[in-house]
């Protein structure tokens, strides 16, 4: 299987799971404040990238890719309201010029789960003002880093995102409101759009934003359950992206797993499955891609990856997910690029650092050593050629 010459090979990071010591972060108070901290890891050090980034860049030279996706983090850039940090923002002109310089195209995130303490404490996402809050960061962003950015994407995964802190209660503030997570959909939709026309306004790059879309299958039980699937897959997707789309010139999909509704719910086969559990379905890939076609707009796979602390599927993982890519190039999908997560091992949010997604092995026993694994390899010969084997 033959890819595209202009295929874009990458992988992907953020910047609280990687950087280290994101202080002025929601989610640091959280880590440190919280109850069942006995249970979590904190994100601490993470990897270290805030300081290690050019050995990490170099790590992205020698796996031959082409690209790389990382996040800024707001908590830094602006640590009080409308006061931005010139040594923040010139500490990642550094990390994206070293991006540049290596010859890597950057995708770069501006929101990636993790907010400033100030916009958390005036109710971050549920605030009327968060459109204007956000939009000024984006457009700040935007100004002064363009040099050095390839593809702006506005706001990571916000269907995960006001799940797990509005619906289900399990990252910061920890709410458990459907009305709420309903409400904080609708205000990262407006903050998308108004992001995007600010970012519009001062620079030429394309902007887009990054949407995780799994599948959703159904067992023929009853013709209900292809009901409840088609619901939860319109939930999950289009509900979102069909009020954004005109306002974006990509959209990123992170895809990792499907689910199949058996007698109206989840019930998923028990393999094959990585390690956190999620059924890893390939076709499901291909299915999503296609179900995009609608909207007419470049594709960027901005994340697909498996928690394979063995790195005994991974390589194969890989393979056969890029050879669903590849047929729904064929059926005329504009997938322009595949980012695969994780670069580096990293902080898996509530699950702390146990789920290894990485390429690269970080030895947290023996000073954060990065040790590429075999997938590693395996990739970078992909990336090399632009050839599935
Ligand atoms: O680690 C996360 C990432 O931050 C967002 N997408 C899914 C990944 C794996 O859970």
């Amino acid at each position: 299987m033959e890819f595209p010459k202009d295929f874009v090979w990458g992988a992907s990071i953020s910047a609280h799971q990687t950087e280290g010591n994101n202080t002025n972060s929601d989610w640091w108070k959280w880590e440190s404040e919280n109850k069942v901290q006995h249970l979590i890891d904190r994100s601490g050090i993470a990897c270290d990238f805030y300081n290690r980034y050019s050995e990490d860049l170099d790590l992205c030279c020698k796996a031959n890719l082409k690209a790389i996706r990382l996040s800024i983090e707001w908590a830094r850039i602006e640590p009080r309201q409308g006061m931005f940090d010139t040594r923040a923002i010139d500490h990642y002109k550094k990390v994206l010029q070293a991006a540049k310089e290596k010859g890597l195209k950057t995708f770069v995130t501006l929101h990636h789960f993790t907010n400033p303490l100030w916009f958390s404490e005036i109710g971050g996402w549920t605030n009327l003002k968060a459109p204007l809050l956000f939009s000024n960061y984006a457009k700040k962003c935007a100004e002064t880093l363009n040099d050095y950015v390839d593809f702006f994407i506005t706001i990571n995964e916000p269907k995960i995102y006001s799940s797990m802190a509005y619906l289900h209660g399990v990252w910061p503030p920890c709410k458990k409101s459907l009305l709420l997570a309903t409400w904080v959909q609708i205000i990262m939709a407006k903050s998308h759009n108004l992001a995007y026309k600010k970012i519009k306004s001062v620079v030429g790059k394309p902007v887009g934003i990054v949407k995780n879309i799994s599948w959703y299958e159904y067992s023929s039980f009853t013709p209900l359950d292809k009901v409840i699937a088609k619901i939860h897959f319109f939930l999950k997707g289009a509900l979102f992206l069909n009020p954004v789309a005109k306002y974006s010139d990509f959209i990123g999909l992170n895809y990792y797993f499907t689910n199949r509704i058996v007698k109206f719910r989840i019930k998923n086969p028990d393999s094959p499955v990585n390690d956190l559990g999620w059924w890893i379905n390939y076709e499901g890939l291909y299915n999503v891609l296609l179900s995009l076609k609608k909207y007419d707009l470049p594709i960027f796979i901005t994340e697909n990856g498996i928690a394979d602390s063995a790195d005994k599927y991974r390589a194969g993982f890989i393979k056969k997910m890029l050879s669903q890519v590849h047929l729904a190039i064929l059926r005329g999908v504009k997938v322009r690029g595949y980012f695969y997560w994780s670069l580096l091992d990293n902080y898996e949010w509530h699950h702390g650092f146990a789920p290894k997604f990485g390429l690269v092995y970080v030895d947290r026993e023996h000073n954060l050593k990065r040790i590429p694994r075999k997938s590693f390899y395996v990739y970078a010969e992909i990336c090399k050629n632009g050839v599935v084997g």
